[in-house]
């Protein structure tokens, strides 16, 4: 097995092509803390599927610290990493993405966000981490809800909680993922550009990512154009997923997205992807159809999960739930 730690591009299929536009002035930025962000919030999902957050609450001395920790992780042998298990479902994994092929240059931890089940970590102090882990996925998780529960307001919903319920459930199928995207120098050199995490639609309902400070994530518009975020520790970035552009009966769009590695610098980001219970039904609300037929055939997240995890990366997995 190659390591992470000595780079070498030479044999991998994912150096790629990948001009984007220069860094984007216009994603949206909502400030959680003024009274107009609910309508920012369903503007935001229903023109580009992605926006940033400021004034989240989510403090940053427990960011740096759970960063810290996650950069300790990923600086230790891949023998050790190895020991948090595969990572199907949880646990770590290196350059292959799912079980279909897909690869990047990326190493990363996939979690559950359950606390009952607790995820076995290594190295010095896997309890300091684990316990900002924990502490981190509450803080995030809060966050989605009151996110959630704004856009429930924006789109003129009498139940508030529509959305958030389902991430409130204790059967909440939510997963977190923590991204170590090693610095490339190769790639600076020959001024080429290495798929770190490929395009793709989050299935979930709703994902909160927060990055250090280095570039890579990529947004694809509706003009058919890729933007490149520039990078905000401080900030974190939503993004739409399948099931609510299910939910809003396609108002709102799951933002298409990749990451690519960067020459200079680690790129580290921590994701919560929020998703409901497994026997939950994914359909259109009644209250956003207004007579309108529902784009989809109903389906159950316990459904739309296995399909798709026996989907590639890249793939249009709604396609096979829309109605013709
Ligand atoms: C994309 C969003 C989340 O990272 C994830 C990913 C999952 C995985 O890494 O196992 C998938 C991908 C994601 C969608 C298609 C399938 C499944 C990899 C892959 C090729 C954890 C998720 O829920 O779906």
């Amino acid at each position: 097995m190659v390591l992470l730690s000595k780079p070498t591009t030479e044999h991998y299929s994912y150096v790629k092509n990948c001009m984007a536009s220069t860094f984007s002035s216009t994603i949206p930025i909502v400030d959680l803390s003024k009274p107009d962000a609910k309508t920012l919030i369903v503007k935001a999902c229903e023109e580009f599927g992605f926006f940033k957050v400021i004034n989240h609450g989510v403090p940053m001395d427990a960011i740096s610290q759970l960063e810290t920790e996650a950069f300790k992780f990923f600086s230790m042998s891949l023998n050790e990493k190895e020991k948090a298990g595969p990572p199907n479902p949880f646990g770590y994994g290196s350059k292959r993405i799912g079980r279909n092929g897909d690869v990047g240059w990326v190493e990363y931890l996939l979690l559950n966000t359950n606390q009952e089940h607790n995820f076995s970590l290594c190295g010095q102090n896997p309890e300091k981490f684990r316990g900002l882990l924990n502490s981190y996925m509450s803080s995030v998780k809060k966050m989605a809800c009151d996110i959630l529960e704004l856009m429930a307001e924006g789109l003129k919903i009498q139940q508030k909680n529509v959305f958030s319920k389902l991430l409130m459930d204790k059967q909440s199928d939510s997963v977190f993922r923590v991204n170590h995207y090693p610095a490339c120098p190769e790639l600076a050199v020959k001024g080429q550009n290495l798929i770190g995490f490929g395009e793709h639609t989050d299935p979930q309902i709703i994902s909160l990512l927060r990055s250090n400070n280095t570039s890579g994530l990529q947004i694809y518009l509706r003009d058919g154009s890729w933007i490149s975020v520039p990078p905000d520790h401080s900030s974190f970035f939503i993004n739409v997923g399948d099931s609510l552009q299910v939910m809003t009966n396609g108002r709102f769009r799951s933002v298409r997205h990749r990451v690519l590695a960067n020459g200079f610098k680690a790129r580290l980001s921590m994701i919560y992807f929020g998703g409901p219970p497994l026997s939950e039904k994914i359909a259109p609300l009644p209250s956003l159809m207004k007579g309108k037929e529902s784009l989809y055939n109903e389906f159950t997240w316990f459904e739309y999960k296995n399909s798709t995890y026996g989907s590639r990366l890249a793939d249009n997995r709604l396609g096979h739930f829309e109605r013709i």
